[in-house]
């Protein structure tokens, strides 16, 4: 298997040492966000998990290597090289054999995580059933992958462009755990809160770490979602939210955009509708999760 992956050495030290490792998704870095802002805040959250006492691990394909350590130099190469592609769970063998650059979903990350034996990976928002599923079938892998692998998944929820209450279904359905990190209502990315309750609040690090401990010792084999809302001075207000929503996903069938190029195009053009408010809400959010990320997981061990 090895012979696909080239391992940090930053990250083979800390594995052998059993220090505390969190992998981060690619995809978000180089489609979620513009470049102008997507590299600072990469810095920014490897910074973020240094001073909390974790490692960073970003993971990602270049040129067919798996990857696990990028740097944010790495990402930003990526980027310019414009031939990344956003690589899902079952993208990733033909990302190898065509020795192409692969920016990694949550999807890919969370497998990629479980092989190297690493327990936790952090994200903005991950994926989920989308609005009118029942016509398009548009279910993100990131809901499905989470339900075979065990890893802990750190995220602000899920994102608002989707069908929350048909996620939160599939996950139970799923036997996805859901747990909200100091909050009772399940985070939607852009906004701190929803109508909707979170099955399982916790308020402490060490208690969410209690139930990882469980679970990998009982052999359970679902991942588990931690939801960590948007720090609430960077939450938008949910009726504008919800009108510029709308507004985008009808701008995305007009266009006839569909599989995985819906994601990034209504994230850019949520972007653009609130003038930045969106992406600023993103960094803040992903810095939160890095840090919560870095906290939780120096609790684990593999
Ligand atoms: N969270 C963000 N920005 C993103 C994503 C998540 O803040 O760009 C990416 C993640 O990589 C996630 C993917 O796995 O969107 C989901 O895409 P899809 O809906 O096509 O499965
Ligand atoms: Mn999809």
């Amino acid at each position: 298997m090895m012979e696909y992956f080239d391992i940090h050495p930053e990250i083979k030290d800390a594995m052998q040492q059993l220090l505390p490792v969190v992998v981060i998704e690619s995809t978000v870095w180089v489609h979620g966000l513009p470049e102008e802002y997507s590299i600072p805040a990469l810095v920014e959250c490897q910074k973020i998990i240094r001073q909390e006492g974790a490692i960073p691990a970003i993971v990602g394909i270049s040129d067919g290597r798996i990857k696990i350590g990028l740097g944010a130099e790495d990402i930003s190469a990526m980027i310019d090289r414009k031939r990344a592609r956003k690589v899902n769970l079952r993208d990733i063998p033909q990302c190898i054999q065509k020795r192409e650059d692969g920016a990694t979903t949550v999807s890919a990350t969370l497998f990629m995580a479980h092989r190297m034996g690493l327990p936790l990976v952090v994200t903005g928002g991950m994926g989920g059933v989308h609005r009118q599923a029942e016509k398009t079938f548009d279910i993100s892998a990131d809901l499905t992958t989470l339900a075979t692998t065990p890893v802990a998944l750190v995220t602000s929820g899920i994102k608002s462009i989707l069908n929350i209450p048909a996620t939160l279904e599939y996950m139970e359905t799923a036997a996805i755990p859901v747990i909200g990190y100091r909050t009772d209502s399940f985070p939607t990315f852009y906004c701190s809160s929803s109508n909707l309750p979170v099955p399982e609040r916790m308020d402490e690090v060490d208690e969410i770490a209690g139930i990882l401990r469980i679970r990998q010792k009982i052999g359970m084999k679902q991942g588990v979602l931690i939801a960590n809302p948007v720090p609430q001075e960077y939450s938008l207000g949910e009726t504008f939210l919800e009108e510029v929503v709308e507004k985008s996903l009808f701008e995305a069938q007009e266009m006839e955009i569909s599989g995985k190029d819906v994601t990034p195009f209504l994230l850019e053009r949520l972007h653009t509708l609130t003038s930045g408010k969106t992406i600023q809400a993103n960094i803040a959010l992903l810095k939160e999760n890095a840090a919560l990320g870095a906290r939780l997981a120096k609790y684990l061990y593999y």
